[in-house]
């Protein structure tokens, strides 16, 4: 196993690529901006290593990268309704940058700061621990917040995000990261027909600008329901308005049955291989790349609607405006700790 890293220099900023490699020459390949997964190259059932994640052609496009390819997401994953939210009886605003909205931590989101990185080799896995501290105020959140993000990949082909946040003062968090998954490799083909099972029996309804309506409903006798697997391709014409809302496919958050156990499982009978994320998160909003066009140059080839599939496994944000949500809330000096696993695996 070995780290590999490359400096760059990308618009005048001094950034550096690191690579994660292991025994078997599967790797993850990341930036210290945004804590960035630009490549993970992993075999398909003829042993062929290629890779299963979205990533641009040129670094220089994730400047300004306003689907959030690959990259870690906060302060708080997720829409926060008309920007703003209530803490301890205060209101405090955000800036809006989706409608009258707030989208992914905002304009000055984790996605976009040069994380400080440490590596890490051992015997069973290699790594990285990215670090990074939000000053009280900024991006309108309340609290200084201590990040520690850590990347780990081992033999298994398990790349492992370890989130941890220490926040000075009462505020609201909620991490992930934004990884669009094609397990075709190199983008060879749209991800319709990838299968998907997840552990989860209701998911968030959405008005039409995909701002949680309040309610939870069963996935039961819906296209919603992945308990016991079926295509991507099923949310693109269901009729559903809940399909059409997100421009015809899945842009929700489901909600996992068993707390702490979150399981989704991703298979491709094409290339045979199989994603398996587990988590200790309530829920994932899965996002079927509605919303890309055909005029992003990505390392293998043009993007292209339904070219990934996004398992942004976190908290949900409507817990600010509704009861009964997986909350967001962090007290002052009480530890963040959250862990997702993606397994990648082959199947005959
Ligand atoms: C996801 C979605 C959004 C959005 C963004 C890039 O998390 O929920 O709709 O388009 O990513």
């Amino acid at each position: 196993m070995e780290v590999k890293q490359t400096p760059l220099t990308i618009e005048g900023q001094a950034w550096t690529e690191y690579t994660l490699v292991n025994d078997h020459g599967s790797s993850v390949t990341f930036l210290d901006f945004g804590g960035i997964i630009t490549s993970i190259n992993v075999p398909d059932r003829n042993q062929q290593i290629e890779n299963v994640v979205i990533g641009y052609r040129n670094y220089a496009d994730y400047l300004d990268n306003p689907n959030y390819f690959g990259a870690l997401i906060g302060r708080v994953a997720g829409r926060i309704e008309n920007a703003r939210f209530k803490l301890n009886d205060k209101i405090y605003t955000l800036p809006a940058n989706e409608n009258t909205h707030h989208l992914h931590g905002g304009p000055i989101g984790l996605h976009s700061v040069i994380w400080q990185v440490e590596l890490i080799e051992t015997a069973t896995h290699v790594g990285a621990i990215l670090y990074h501290t939000s000053v009280d105020g900024e991006a309108g959140y309340p609290g200084t917040i201590k990040y520690k993000v850590t990347y780990t990949l081992t033999n298994d082909n398990a790349f492992t995000i370890d989130y941890e946040a220490f926040s000075d003062q009462d505020t609201v968090l909620t991490l992930t990261n934004h990884s669009y998954f094609n397990l075709s490799g190199d983008l060879k083909d749209t991800i319709l027909g990838h299968y998907v099972k997840m552990n989860a029996s209701q998911f968030v309804e959405l008005d039409e600008e995909l701002i949680p309506t309040g309610r939870i409903l069963p996935v039961a006798n819906t296209v919603f329901d992945f308990t016991k697997g079926r295509p991507l391709a099923d949310g693109v014409n269901s009729g559903d308005p809940q399909n059409i809302y997100a421009k015809n496919g899945y842009d929700h958050f489901f909600i996992f049955d068993q707390q702490n156990e979150g399981k989704i499982i991703v298979t491709d009978p094409i290339s045979g291989r199989v994603l398996t994320v587990t988590t200790d998160q309530p829920g994932v909003v899965m996002y079927t790349s509605n919303g890309l066009d055909d005029t992003l140059t990505l390392k293998e080839r043009n993007s292209a609607k339904y070219l990934g599939v996004c398992l942004e496994t976190q908290s949900s944000p409507a817990s600010l405006e509704h009861a009964g949500f997986p909350s967001i809330y962090l007290k002052a000096t009480e530890p963040y700790r959250k862990t997702t696993t993606f397994t990648f695996t082959t199947q005959s």
